[in-house]
C-alpha cells in the first residue's frame, strides 16, 4: 500500500536517476541555476565541476536512498569496516565510470562549452589518509559495493586531510594544511538527525555483577556525515559514514552566563578539534591524547549506530554477531572491544561471560606491519583519566585472559608477561594489538610472507595459545577499476578490443585478464600496447613539463618509486644506486656512453613532519636531481625528479606511465604493498626484494618477469647481529657504495656536512641493511636495462604481467573476507525501484 498521499503525484514526480543526455544537461544547467545561483556568463571551471558533480550526486542519492531502503528491508548480517583513514582520492570519475556514464556527461559538457577532463581536474582529492592502510580501506568500499555486500565504511571527518607538501629551495620538504573541505564537498550528505553524545573523562563506580556506572566528565556531539560509494555496474550504493565532533551545546552557556567568555568558548573548541586533523605518520604512535580522543570518539559513535541498527531488528543481543561481523583495521580502533563490552554489560544488563562471548564472535582484526615502532600503546595513566570504564574493563578482561593462559602455561611467567595486555613499567602501557588479538574472532596479515612473520614473531604466543586456525591470510588487493579502467583508459580499451568481451565482464571477474597472454607474441598487438604506455609516458612528461618546468625524455625507460619515505622502505638505496649510475656515466668516454639505457627516475612521497631523517632523504634526492639534470656530460642518459605533493591523483598519473617500479625494503618489513599491484596491472615491470606481496606477484607472473635481489628474510636477523657486534667497513663490503657516501659526504650535492646524519644511519648500525645489498641491488638494475634493450622481449614480459594480476583485485580480497570472516553475503537492489 503507497504510505503517504496520492500514489500518482508522487509517482509521477518521483525522479528516477538521469541517463539521457537531455535529462543530464537539464540537471546540471538546473545546479548551475539554482545550487550555485549562477549564469552562463559567469561559469568557470570549478562552478562547472560543481554543477556536474551535484548532478550526478542526485544520481548517486537516489541509488544510495533505495540501497539502504532495500537493505533495512532485507535485514541480512552486514559488515563494518572500522579505519581511521579512507584514501578517496577524487569521486566524479570514478561515479561517472560506475554508472556508466562518462561518454554522456562528455558530450553534454561539451555542449555546454566545456571538457570534462579539465572539469575532472578541478576536483580536490579528499585525502584522509597516509598511504596504503588507508587506501586499501577505500579500494574494499570499491569492491563491497560493487559485488553488492553489505559493507559499510566508519571513520572520522576530518577538516584537514594529509598535509600538502611543497619543496623549499633548498630541497627541503614544508608541510601546509590541506583545506579540502573549503569548496562544498558534493559527495556527502550531511545528516545532521543521526548523532550521539559520546563521553570523556568523569568517574566510573562499580556496582554488583561487573556493572558500572561512568558520569561526569565531558560530553561531545558525534555528527554523521554520510559519503556515497556507488559501485560498478550496480545500483547499489553503499555506505561510508564519517563522524564529526561538535560540542554538545554551542557553547557553556555558564561560563558564558558567568562572563567567562573565554572558557565557555574554549570547550566548545577543544570538542571540535577531536575531528579537526588526520594524524600524518605512518607506521609510528606518538602516545598524544588528541589521537586517543579520536580512537574513542569514532569507535564509540559507530559503536552506538551499530548498535542501534541492531536493536531496529527486534532480535535477541545474543544473535549481534548473526547480524554484524566489524573489522578492525589496524589497532586503530581497538577501543571498540570494551566499548562493545561496556554497551553490553553497562546498558544492556548482559552477564558478563555472555557479553565476551557475543564480543568475541564479532570481531575481526587484520595487522598491517610488524615494525615495533607501529605497535600501538598508551600510558595507563592517560587512559585511566580519559576513559575511566573502558580502563577497568580492559583489566577485566585481563584478568581471565591470564588465568586462562596460567592454566594452559602452568607457571610460565614470561609468558604471563609477554602476553598481558598490560606492559609493567614507567608508565603502565595498554598493549592494543595484544587486546585486538584477545577480542577477535581471527586475525589476518595482509600478504603470504606478512602472515607468516605474524604467526612467528609477534602474535607467536598466541597461536601456541588460541591454536594456528585463528590467524589466516587475506592477501591485499586493489581495485581494477580505478587502477585500470579509469587511470589508463587507452590500455582498458584495447584490452576490451582484444579480449572480445565487455569491459564490464574482465573489470568484475580480472582473471579474465589471462585471454591476454595468447596476444602476447602477436606483433600487431605488442604495437598497440607500446603505443599506450608510450602515450602515457607522455601524458607525465606533460605534467612533469607544466608543475616543474622541465622537459622529460619520453624514449627513455620510466623508472619509478612513489610511496610514503620511510627508511625500511629504502628510498635511500635508490638515490644512491642513481648517484652510483650517475658517477659511473662520468666516468665513461662520450663514445661509451652512447651505449647506455638513458633513464628517467621519478620519486614522490611524503615524509612525516616530525621524521627527521625521511626529510633528509628527500631533501638529498632533490639535490642530486639538480645536480644531475643540468650535467650536459650525462643528462641525456640520466635525468632524476622528485613530484612534490604525492597523492592519489597523482598516482594515476604516474602508474600508468612506469617501465619498471621499484619496491625494494628490507626483507620481511613491507607487510604487502598494493602500488606493486598497481604498476603491474599497468604493464609495468617490477625491481624487488623478496617481500610482501612481490612474492606472490611473481609466483603468478613467473620469476623471470620480475627483478628479485637482495637478502631474503631469514638472514635479516644475523646480518643485525653482525652490524653491531662484527661490523664490515663498507669500503670491504660494497667499494662502489663507499664511494657513492663519500662524494655525498664531500659536498658533491650541495653543503658538505649536511647529509652526515643520514650517512652515518648507513655507516653505522645499517638497521636496513643497505650496505648488504647494495651490491645486488646494482645488479638486478644492470639486468633491468639489459632486458629494456630488447624491446620486443620486454613488452612480452609487460602483456604477461598484466595478464596474471588476476589474483590481485580486491574483489578476491573482499571475497575472501566475505566468506571466510564475516559470513555475509550479496543483497542485490532490483533494477527497479525498490524491487
Ligand atoms: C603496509 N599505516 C603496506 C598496507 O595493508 C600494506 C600505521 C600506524 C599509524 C598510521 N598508519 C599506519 C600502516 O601501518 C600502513 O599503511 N601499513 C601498510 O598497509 C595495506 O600494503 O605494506 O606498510
Amino acid at each position: 500500500k503507497w504510505p503517504r498521499g496520492d500514489e500518482k503525484t508522487w509517482k509521477e514526480a518521483l525522479r528516477g536517476v538521469a541517463t539521457d543526455e537531455p535529462a543530464i544537461t537539464k540537471a546540471i544547467v538546473n545546479h548551475v541555476q539554482t545550487s550555485l545561483a549562477r549564469q552562463p556568463h559567469n561559469l568557470d571551471e570549478l562552478g562547472a565541476y560543481q554543477a556536474a558533480a551535484l548532478s550526478v550526486r542526485d544520481n548517486l542519492i537516489v541509488n544510495w536512498n533505495e540501497t539502504q531502503l532495500h537493505m533495512t528491508r532485507k535485514a541480512p548480517k552486514r559488515a563494518y569496516y572500522l579505519s581511521l583513514e579512507f584514501l578517496m582520492g577524487r569521486t566524479l570519475d570514478n561515479a561517472l565510470l560506475n554508472l556508466g556514464l562518462k561518454n554522456k556527461y562528455s558530450d553534454t559538457i561539451n555542449k555546454l562549452g566545456f571538457n570534462l577532463e579539465d572539469l575532472l581536474d578541478q576536483e580536490r582529492d579528499a585525502a584522509l589518509g597516509n598511504g596504503g592502510l588507508g587506501r586499501l580501506a577505500a579500494c574494499y568500499l570499491d569492491s563491497s559495493a560493487s559485488q553488492e555486500l553489505p559493507v559499510w565504511g566508519y571513520g572520522l571527518r576530518y577538516q584537514y586531510g594529509i598535509f600538502q607538501q611543497l619543496i623549499a629551495p633548498d630541497g627541503q620538504q614544508l608541510e601546509a594544511p590541506d583545506p579540502w573541505l573549503q569548496n562544498q564537498n558534493p559527495w556527502e550528505l550531511p545528516r545532521l538527525d543521526v548523532n550521539y553524545e559520546i563521553r570523556f573523562y568523569g568517574h566510573s563506580e562499580r556496582l554488583e555483577g561487573g556493572k558500572a556506572v561512568w558520569s561526569g566528565g565531558q560530553e561531545v556531539l558525534a555528527v554523521a556525515y554520510d559519503v556515497m560509494i556507488p559501485g560498478y555496474e550496480t545500483r547499489n550504493t553503499n555506505n561510508l559514514r564519517l563522524w564529526e565532533s561538535k560540542p554538545k551545546r554551542g557553547f557553556d552557556l555558564n561560563s558564558f552566563n558567568a562572563g567567562d567568555y573565554e572558557r565557555a568558548v574554549e570547550s566548545s573548541n577543544s570538542a571540535a578539534a577531536i575531528t579537526s586533523v588526520l594524524y600524518p605518520n605512518d607506521h609510528t604512535t606518538f602516545g598524544k591524547e588528541l589521537r586517543l580522543k579520536q580512537q574513542y570518539f569514532w569507535t564509540a559513535a559507530s559503536l552506538a549506530d551499530i548498535m542501534r541498527r541492531f536493536k531496529n531488528l527486534d532480535k535477541p543481543i545474543t544473535e549481534f554477531p548473526d547480524y554484524v561481523a566489524i573489522q578492525l583495521n589496524d589497532t586503530h580502533p581497538t577501543l571498540a572491544i570494551p566499548e562493545l563490552m561496556r554497551i553490553l554489560v553497562d546498558e544492556e544488563d548482559v552477564p558478563w561471560d555472555l557479553a565476551w562471548n557475543i564480543t568475541t564472535n564479532t570481531f575481526f582484526f587484520t595487522n598491517h606491519t610488524v615494525l615495533p615502532e607501529a605497535l600501538e600503546k598508551w600510558p595507563v595513566p592517560l587512559m585511566e583519566q580519559l576513559l575511566p570504564r573502558h580502563m577497568q574493563i580492559v583489566y577485566d578482561i585481563n584478568f581471565a585472559f591470564l588465568q586462562a593462559v596460567d592454566k594452559k602455561f602452568p607457571g610460565d611467567l614470561d609468558k604471563l608477561n609477554r602476553m598481558s595486555i598490560i606492559e609493567e613499567g614507567f608508565p603502565k602501557q595498554v598493549r592494543m594489538a595484544n587486546l585486538a588479538c584477545i577480542g577477535s574472532r581471527k586475525v589476518n596479515g595482509v600478504a603470504e610472507l606478512h602472515s607468516e612473520l605474524v604467526r612467528t614473531t609477534i602474535m607467536k604466543d598466541f597461536v601456541e595459545l588460541y591454536g594456528v586456525s585463528k590467524f589466516a591470510n587475506v592477501t591485499n588487493g586493489i581495485t581494477p577499476r580505478r587502477w585500470l579502467d579509469q587511470c589508463n583508459p587507452g590500455l582498458s580499451q584495447l584490452i576490451t578490443e582484444s579480449l572480445k568481451i565487455p569491459r564490464n565482464t574482465w573489470l568484475k571477474d580480472l582473471y579474465k585478464l589471462e585471454g591476454l597472454l595468447e596476444y602476447a607474441e602477436d606483433p600487431a598487438f605488442q604495437r598497440k600496447w607500446a603505443a599506450v604506455k608510450q602515450s602515457n609516458k607522455q601524458r607525465l612528461a606533460h605534467y612533469v613539463e607544466t608543475t616543474l618546468g622541465h622537459k622529460v625524455n619520453t624514449n627513455a625507460m620510466f623508472d619509478v618509486q612513489v610511496k610514503r619515505l620511510h627508511e625500511y622502505k629504502r628510498q635511500s638505496l635508490n638515490i644512491l644506486g642513481v648517484i652510483h649510475r650517475y658517477l659511473t656515466l662520468k666516468a665513461m668516454s662520450a663514445e661509451e656512453r652512447k651505449k647506455v639505457n638513458p633513464k628517467v627516475v621519478f620519486f614522490a612521497g611524503k615524509a612525516a613532519p616530525g621524521y627527521y631523517i625521511a626529510k633528509l632523504i628527500i631533501r638529498l634526492i632533490v639535490n642530486v636531481a639538480r645536480v644531475i639534470n643540468e650535467d650536459p656530460d650525462t643528462k641525456e642518459y640520466l635525468t632524476m625528479f622528485f613530484l612534490p605533493d604525492y597523492s592519489v591523483s597523482l598516482a594515476e598519473v604516474l602508474i600508468p606511465a612506469s617501465d619498471i617500479s621499484q619496491h625494494i625494503s628490507t626483507a620481511g618489513t613491507e607487510a604487502s604493498g598494493t602500488s606493486n599491484m598497481k604498476f603491474c596491472l599497468n604493464g609495468g615491470l617490477l625491481v624487488g626484494t623478496v617481500d610482501g606481496a612481490n612474492i606472490e606477484i611473481a609466483e603468478e607472473v613467473g620469476e623471470n618477469n620480475v627483478f628479485f635481489f637482495g637478502h631474503l628474510t631469514p638472514a635479516v636477523e644475523g646480518l643485525r647481529y653482525q652490524h653491531s657486534y662484527h661490523p664490515v667497513p663498507v669500503e670491504q663490503k660494497s667499494p662502489a657504495l663507499a664511494t657513492v657516501l663519500k662524494e655525498v659526504s664531500a659536498g658533491r650535492f650541495g653543503d658538505p656536512g649536511v647529509y652526515e646524519p643520514f650517512l652515518n644511519t648507513v655507516r653505522q648500525h645499517d638497521y636496513y641493511l643497505l650496505t648488504d645489498d647494495f651490491e645486488s641491488y646494482i645488479r638486478a638494475l644492470s639486468m633491468v636495462d639489459e632486458a629494456y634493450q630488447d624491446r620486443t622481449e620486454w613488452i612480452k614480459k609487460s602483456i604477461r604481467t598484466a595478464a596474471k594480476m588476476g589474483k590481485f583485485s580486491s574483489d578476491r580480497a573482499i571475497q575472501d573476507y566475505a566468506q571466510e570472516y564475516w559470513n555475509i553475503e550479496s543483497v542485490k537492489l532490483g533494477d527497479v525501484n525498490g524491487a
